[in-house]
């Protein structure tokens, strides 16, 4: 058999090296059977959790990425806590950063944008923006050093109001306009609350397409919020702004203000651990899936035929509940609902398609 360098070289052509194809945006393995893919982004496909626990493995944790996963060299890297906000501004390489006392927690990251295609296919409402389903979410345990710590260590001042997380990878730029590093300000509130500056997650050295060296998790807050690959955090004692607070990441439409309503905190999603339109065999089933929200969730109901609610019984909590319900399934097409504490039935529509919170109206059929 020939080879295919043999039918190049044979019709004149000179084998391209893989170097010069397009250089793909993410690093790690993404098979068809754990992700969508949406450009430069990677959805996690929901059936592909079923048998996993509470924490997404990394080989199947999403990645939202505005350009491509950088490189960073960890030895060169620094952390720098600069600006008018801060009275001994630091440079900390990674071995400063894991040399200070570390803390972990168990938390979601979830695009702001998670379900937005729902608002196009269950609202009938125009949206722009990457058409995730419900798969922009990830759930992980996360060490690294809490960011009021470092923020107290550079000597924050009483008048600090915002932090800057910038990234340190490429500038993004979108209808030819360059709107430089991906960064988002953060009030200084949150940031002495519970956030991190991570370089671990799951008990793992942070992967490259997750923010090698570090990254900051802000716990409930919508994901934009957690910069990867930080070169840097500005702190300062007057307001910041970012593209990704006045242009992106702002609720935009009759139901909001002229000039939009900042997104911060994240609302209540459920799914279940099955394919878009999955095939089911009839009989008796086990519905698994999990519902999170920034508040945790109390009750998660389960309907199947779109009129009565039971109640899931949780399996475990943590960043997300995973729980499970029986169900008789009988042959025919099903719409299967699920529901945390009080997710509506319609979600507020917003030009973006931010924070689709509504019940989701999920088809499987029955063989
Ligand atoms: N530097 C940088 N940080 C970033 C992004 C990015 O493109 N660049 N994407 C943000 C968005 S929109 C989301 S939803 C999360 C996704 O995190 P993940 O790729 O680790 O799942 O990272 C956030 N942090
Ligand atoms: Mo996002």
């Amino acid at each position: 058999m020939i080879s295919r360098r043999g039918v190049l070289l044979a019709a004149g052509l000179t084998l391209i090296p893989s170097r010069a194809v397009a250089a793909p945006s993410i690093v790690k393995p993404l098979p068809a059977t754990d992700f969508i893919m949406h450009g430069t982004n990677a959805e996690t496909r929901w059936e592909a959790l079923r048998d996993t626990g509470s924490l997404t493995p990394v080989s199947k944790f999403f990645v939202r990425n505005h350009t491509s996963t950088p490189l960073l060299d960890a030895s060169s890297w620094r952390l720098r806590i600069h600006g008018s906000g801060v009275s001994r501004p630091l440079s900390l390489s990674l071995r400063d950063l894991r040399a200070l006392p570390s803390c972990s927690v168990e938390a979601v990251i979830e695009c702001a944008g998670n379900g937005r295609s729902f608002f196009i296919s269950q609202q009938g409402q125009s949206v722009s923006g990457t058409p995730w389903q419900l798969g922009a979410v990830g759930n992980a345990r996360w060490r690294g050093v809490s960011l009021g710590l470092l923020l107290r260590l550079a000597g924050l001042r009483s008048s600090a109001v915002d932090v800057l997380p910038v990234g340190l990878d490429a500038e993004y730029v979108t209808g030819g306009v360059n709107l430089g590093r991906v960064r988002r300000p953060l009030p200084v509130a949150k940031a002495l609350d519970d956030v991190l500056v991570a370089y671990e997650m799951n008990g793992a050295e942070l992967p490259v397409d997750h923010g090698f060296p570090a990254r900051l998790v802000v716990p409930g807050w919508v994901g934009i919020a957690s910069i990867k690959w930080l070169g840097s955090l500005e702190v300062s004692a007057s307001a910041l702004h970012s593209p990704w607070g006045t242009q992106y990441y702002r609720l935009f439409g009759p139901a909001y203000p002229a000039e939009g309503t900042l997104v911060t905190t994240q609302v209540a999603k459920s799914a279940f651990e099955l394919g878009w339109g999955a095939t089911v065999p009839a009989g008796r089933q086990v519905l698994t899936g999990r519902s999170w929200s920034p508040d945790g969730e109390r009750r998660v109901e389960v309907s199947t035929d779109g009129r009565t609610w039971r109640r899931a019984t949780p399996v475990s909590r943590g960043g997300w509940t995973r729980w499970q319900v029986p169900w008789q399934a009988t042959p025919g097409s099903h719409v299967l609902r699920v529901r945390a504490d009080g997710q509506p039935d319609e979600s507020p529509y917003n030009t973006q398609g931010y924070l689709f919170g509504a019940v989701v109206k999920h088809p499987v059929t029955v063989v």
